[in-house]
């Protein structure tokens, strides 16, 4: 028999299928009797009948894994014929027709729970995490966004194991019970979902502060840590204030409880969770200290520390109404975050580093087997779109809204947004209503964006009349087909643009087409001509400023045109990708050459490496600009940009000599740089410091390169005073010199200094899983038998195994196919506990159709081993079943 190799399907949910509840749950009173192995929960629950449901309708609510201990109506326990209970619902078959209460005890036990969703214990810490759907293994409940709630709750612990007890709102009671034992009651105002629902219990140590509002309310501010780690949370302490301060000066958005209250955990799935009044973080996106925390990672903290507050209006206040609408709340937060970051930093810098993630992993996401709408509609388990598309993509579809209206119409639009619909769970059309309402513009075709999945292509032609002074562009847009649409249609496309005369400067130009609408240009059709004329000489076009929409651009200029612009285009995004595009063709020709020897760099690489060097020399650049010119792409966005018959190897190599080509051509110029940008100040994680480290930390690569010894990576290892310089320096030896005693010796250094820092472990794991070579695995495999190695820590995993498949393309994808079964294997284990985490490592396997011949049947054959399996979870059933149907 051969082997059917798509797993059986999991039920799917449908976006037209959405359907209001029978029933209201307008308030919920919660006790929570926190015990590590037998904990208990006492929901009683204020259920009315919404007015169209018929009386007796039966009430249906949902579980998870539950063990019901009893169920009362109206305080009366119910007879075992008036319902049915199992672990994954709860049914009330006759309920009474006027309002009643529900009391539902369950018994969970935190301790054995290691997918981390619902109530968990995390190093002696009792939390909880219910995005998407993890209330539902706390109590049965309608576990769904649309369904909104006042929640009272009450927690019960060991006072001497949990002197810190926290729910959402505000705190109403607190007193101590016989047995040790202690109880706090909290209070939420604000109707919620319950994903939204948190609580926590443990020994923490809080980092406290206030935050005065606009209306001169004083809030209170905590940021709760293990004790000892309170100085690691100042940063986060200064971004949460910087974000209340910013979003009332942004967006006329003020906090609505008496407290706010933040909590670091180091198990936890994701990044963060924006709880009402009560975040639970990652450990990672709080704590940092210039010992032990990159330049990145603090930026990271600002970031989402803003993200998660921001959301308390695009998410909390208003909500979704399911979980389709999921980039209604994500993608607009992660806007609004990245507006917070270019304020808070460099806006140009900022926007490189949005649209490098973007181009970098949506794109990615987009032309594989995974690629959705940023508005799917449909999903077999919703923890499974938590995506880029959805986050990233989304971001970029409300920026391109803030393009099309302006800052003022964009910001009036948002006002009306939050006065319409506060307290609502919405829908991506409650939402774009507002912009068509409160500007008057039509923004039917717009919808196509949450509709369509894939990346538009755009293709430029340029036509100059030498004689009239008249250029005319015709520019083309079209969209792959995907599974959930093979006819696309053509989508509105905001292209802001220039037209860059030889000085540098942009020239200027008349045009009647009402289309083009101050610096932008409006592509709606398929095909569509502009036209400017009044030119004094042929510009050379800037197309995409700013990366004005979530397109991949084929500018149809001459490398000599795409050329000039890298150095003289005053956008900074359009500088930097007219020399990514030269650069990346450079290193795909290479890699795609028929020769069998080492892959040989086209002549024009020269040229361009000239003006990589030209870049890095310009004074009046910022350097974390340059940094970013100087940084050549990743392998895995060199195989992306290649598309088809990959060989990582050769992608590798051709990499490695254009490293060198550059290296040589900075021999001289490049140290000097490096001495007069190397940072001399004590260390600051200011934007302009961490700029200047990572522009001397590159310009430290490519004079390692030039010099061939590990010299000058060690003393930056030795003599760092930060973690930035300090990894840059391991890294550097690990890559490029691994069996070096240097090498040997920095590692050692490092586990010694921190062995007993988890965060700083994790990078250390991170570094050695990603230096080059086939011979990587079985360093991985070492690394797992490590005594700080686990498989339950989300962090350690994405650290070593992550961090291997993602970024040691050599390694993973050897030949042979070892690494695939590793990692196959790896999703298997993780699989029985956390089916999360697993499903995401299965990510790192969406790009094997665009292997070479060889590799691509090792990592089908891999993928056909995980669908084998039979008690799979349905995160990974869902992954592995898309990632091997057919191509659309
Ligand atoms: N809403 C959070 C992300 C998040 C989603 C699911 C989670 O469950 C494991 C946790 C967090 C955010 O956007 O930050
Ligand atoms: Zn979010």
């Amino acid at each position: 028999m051969t082997h059917n190799t798509a797993p059986q399907q999991p039920p799917l949910y449908r976006l037209e299928e959405y359907r209001p509840t029978a029933y209201a749950l307008p308030a919920v009173r919660l006790e929570l009797d926190l015990r590590p192995a037998a904990a208990r929960a006492t929901a009683e629950l204020d259920i009315v009948r919404r007015p169209g449901t018929r009386a007796g309708a039966p009430l249906v609510l949902d579980g998870d894994g539950l063990r019901l201990v009893s169920v009362a109506l109206n305080g009366k326990a119910l007879d075992h014929r008036a319902f049915h209970a199992a672990p994954e619902r709860l049914e009330i078959i006759n309920p009474p027709a006027e309002p009643f209460t529900l009391t539902i005890i369950t018994e969970l036990n935190p301790a054995a729970n290691r997918a981390l969703m619902g109530l968990y214990c995390s190093n002696g810490i009792f939390c909880t995490q219910c995005e998407a759907e993890g209330f539902r293994r706390i109590t049965y409940f309608y576990d769904r966004p649309d369904v909104l709630s006042v929640y009272t709750v009450r927690l019960e612990a060991d006072k001497a194991a949990c002197p810190v007890l926290l729910a959402n709102g505000n705190r109403q009671e607190t007193g101590d019970l016989p047995g040790g034992r202690h109880f706090a009651v909290w209070h939420d105002p604000h109707p919620k979902p319950s994903y939204l629902f948190a609580c926590v219990g443990g020994a923490l140590e809080a980092l406290e502060d206030s935050f005065t509002t606009q209306e001169g309310k004083k809030i209170e501010l905590n940021i709760y840590v293990e004790p000892g780690k309170a100085a690691r949370a100042l940063y986060a302490m200064d971004s949460l204030k910087r974000a209340f301060a910013w979003d009332e000066a942004q967006f006329g958005r003020v906090y609505d409880l008496d407290i706010f209250n933040i909590v670091a955990v180091s198990d936890f799935n994701m990044g963060a969770m924006e709880n009402k009044g009560l975040n639970i973080f990652n450990d990672k996106y709080v704590l940092a200290d210039p010992q032990s925390a990159t330049d990145s990672d603090y930026a990271n903290i600002e970031r989402v520390i803003a993200h998660e507050y921001f959301h308390n209006w695009t998410g909390n206040r208003i909500t979704c109404r399911d979980w389709f609408q999921l980039c209604l709340k994500e993608g607009l937060t992660v806007y609004r975050d990245q507006e917070f970051s270019g304020d808070m930093r460099s806006r140009p810098v900022q926007r490189l580093i949005d649209t490098a993630f973007l181009t970098g992993t949506q794109f990615a996401e987009d032309a594989g087997p995974l690629a959705h709408p940023v508005r799917p509609r449909q999903y077999a388990e919703i923890n499974n779109f938590y995506t880029a598309t959805v986050y990233e993509k989304g971001a970029e579809l409300v920026r391109m809204i803030a393009t099309l209206l302006g800052e003022p119409a964009f910001k009036a639009a948002m006002t009306l947004y939050f006065d319409r619909h506060d307290g609502q769970a919405c829908t991506i059309e409650d939402f774009i209503q507002c912009f068509a309402d409160s500007s008057g513009r039509d923004f039917s075709q717009f919808m196509l964006w949450y509709e369509q999945a894939g990346t538009p292509l755009v293709t430029a032609a340029w036509a100059y009349d030498e004689a009239g002074g008249s250029l005319t562009v015709t520019l083309e847009q079209s969209l792959r087909p995907t599974a959930e649409c093979r006819d696309k249609r053509p989508m509105p496309i905001p292209l802001r643009f220039g037209l860059v005369g030889p000085d540098g400067a942009d020239m200027a130009y008349k045009t009647a087409d009402k289309a083009v609408q101050g610096n932008v240009l409006l592509l709606t059709q398929a095909k569509q001509s502009f036209c400017f004329t009044g030119l004094s000489s042929r510009p050379a076009p800037s197309l995409l400023r700013g990366f004005s929409a979530p397109v991949r651009l084929v500018t149809g200029l001459t490398a000599k045109e795409r050329l000039f612009l890298a150095v003289s285009d005053s956008d900074p995004v359009n500088r930097y990708q007219a020399l990514r595009s030269l650069v990346t063709e450079a290193l795909i020709t290479a890699a795609a050459g028929k020769d069998s020897g080492a892959p040989a760099l086209p002549p024009e690489s020269a040229a361009i490496a000239a003006a990589v060097a030209q870049i890095a020399a310009e004074e009046r650049l910022e350097p974390a600009f340059r940094a970013f010119c100087l940084s050549l792409p990743s392998e895995a966005e060199l195989a992306e940009a290649q598309g088809s018959n990959v060989n990582p190897d050769r992608i590798f190599a051709a990499r490695q000599s254009f490293l060198r080509l550059l290296a040589t051509k900075g021999q001289t110029g490049f140290p000097v740089l490096r001495r007069h940008y190397r940072v001399k100040d004590t260390f600051s994680p200011i934007a302009a410091q961490a700029g200047r480290r990572a522009f001397a930390n590159i310009l430290a690569e490519y004079s390692l390169i030039a010099a061939g010894s590990p010299a000058i990576a060690a003393a930056l290892y030795e003599k760092a005073d930060n973690m930035t310089d300090r990894l840059a320096g391991l890294r550097l030896l690990l890559h490029y010199f691994p069996a070096a005693a240097a090498t040997q010796q920095a590692l050692a250094d490092f586990e010694t200094r921190f062995g007993d820092n988890a965060l700083a472990m994790d990078k250390w794991f991170a570094a050695q899983a990603t230096a080059a070579g086939p011979e990587r695995l079985e360093t991985i495999r070492q690394l797992t038998r490590h005594r700080l190695f686990s498989y339950d820590n989300p962090n350690r995993v994405r650290a070593l195994i992550g961090s291997f498949a993602g970024q040691c393309p050599t390694g993973f994808h050897r030949p042979d196919g070892a690494a695939y079964r590793f990692l196959a294997a790896v999703i298997l284990q993780i699989d029985r506990h956390n089916p999360q985490l697993a499903a995401r490592l299965l990510g790192f396997m969406q790009g094997w159709r665009r292997l070479e011949p060889q590799r691509r049947g090792q990592m089908q054959a891999a993928l056909q081993h995980i669908a084998a399996e039979s008690a799979l979870s349905r995160d990974v059933g869902d992954i592995v079943s898309r990632l091997l149907a057919p191509a659309a």
